[in-house]
């Protein structure tokens, strides 16, 4: 049987969450070695291009109208201010850079905004990837077109779950949109939330609809709940550290040439569980000031830990990242670990 499987079945999935914790960690570890360098974290730096009063009710997010979390909202950016920020991620260290918009999807007045918005970022050398909303085929394709590598559009949940955490929008309208993503021939980001109140089996649920996509995302972020004050969840329970290290180690088992992202909630984690989080085959994080509203740990703290942790930023091998890599020369991120 061939490693990368599309016909992951629920029970199987719940039997290697269920496994002794060692032999889940020794089984992702070990699958991890035959993908990836074990000591190489992939770096994306995000930028809010477009901030709140958001139509959608998802009920974690801090951008939705429906909630009040006294967020300061803005409309979109201008160009020039995103290669602007652009630049400083590249400067810092990310070989990708992420812009986000609270929006159910993206109008027809905006979109060539965006559009330019991709070239000029690309032309920085850096990786590109948006997460824009719900799209049509036509603007999959433009944004193809344009130069963008990556689209983000999370599942978020089971699909059993997702009515509990939204009702503007549905499972398979997010199914439809990775599709026109994938077809386009960008590569898919696609992941989902836990510790929103959900059940184990709601997270064997949002894996097995991950896993069993045509073609396993390319990228996979597992979010821990950010709570803000005033969404409907502020105030749910923490998910157990233990639960979430498992979800990432499932996810690298089911998905092994992915990349497993230690998304959202990092800054609420102890450096020993992002240490562990590696170990469960996580290879990739958010880097930076902030997410896209919350804050991340300092860059310094990061710095720190990597060199604690012998972990390197990973050097991305594209051609049109060799000038990036020129200007990344002299990084702290590159020499943490030689
Ligand atoms: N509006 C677009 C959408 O929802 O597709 C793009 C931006 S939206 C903020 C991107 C993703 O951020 C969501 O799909 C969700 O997974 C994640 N997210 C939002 N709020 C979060 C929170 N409080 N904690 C963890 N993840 C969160
Ligand atoms: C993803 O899965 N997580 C990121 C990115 N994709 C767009 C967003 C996390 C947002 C956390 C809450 C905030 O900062 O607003
Ligand atoms: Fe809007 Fe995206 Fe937040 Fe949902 S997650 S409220 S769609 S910004």
């Amino acid at each position: 049987m061939s490693v990368i499987r599309n016909n992951w079945t629920r029970n199987e999935i719940q039997a290697l969450f269920d496994l002794p914790l060692m032999d889940l960690l020794f089984q992702a570890q070990t699958i991890h070695r035959q993908f990836f360098d074990p000591n190489r974290i992939q770096m994306s730096t995000l930028l809010s291009i477009k901030t709140g009063a958001c139509p959608e009710d998802c009920k974690y997010c801090p951008q939705s109208g429906h909630y009040n979390t006294g967020l300061k909202k803005e409309k979109l950016l201008e160009v020039e201010k995103v290669v602007t920020q652009a630049k400083a991620a590249r400067d810092s260290g990310a070989s990708r850079f992420c812009m986000g918009a609270a929006w159910k999807n993206p109008s027809d007045k905006d979109f060539p905004v965006v559009l330019e918005m991709v070239r000029q970022v690309r032309d920085l050398g850096m990786e590109t990837c948006m997460t824009l909303g719900a799209l049509t085929p036509e603007q999959a394709d433009a944004l193809a077109q344009a130069g963008l590598d990556y689209y983000n559009h999370n599942l978020d949940t089971s699909p059993e779950y997702y009515a509990e955490i939204i009702s503007t929008r549905t499972y398979q309208g997010r199914l439809d949109t990775l599709t026109y993503v994938r077809d386009a021939g960008m590569k898919v980001c696609s992941g989902g939330i836990v510790g929103m109140g959900e059940t184990a089996a709601d997270r064997v649920g949002l894996l097995q609809q991950l896993a069993n996509m045509p073609a396993h995302p390319d990228s996979v972020p597992i979010n821990n709940l950010v709570k803000v004050k005033g969404t409907p969840l502020a105030d749910v329970d923490d998910l157990d550290a233990f639960d979430f290290i498992r979800t990432i180690a499932v996810a690298r088992i089911t998905m092994p040439a992915s990349y497993v992202r230690l998304s959202a909630g990092r800054q609420q984690m102890s450096e020993q569980t992002q240490a562990l989080c590696f170990f469960a085959g996580a290879n990739s994080i958010f880097y930076g000031e902030k997410l896209l509203t919350t804050p991340l740990p300092e860059e310094s703290q990061d710095l720190a830990m990597f060199r604690r942790l012998g972990l390197q930023a990973e050097r991305a091998s594209t051609p049109s990242q060799v000038m990036q890599q020129h200007a990344q020369a002299n990084h702290p991120l590159y020499y943490a670990a030689s």
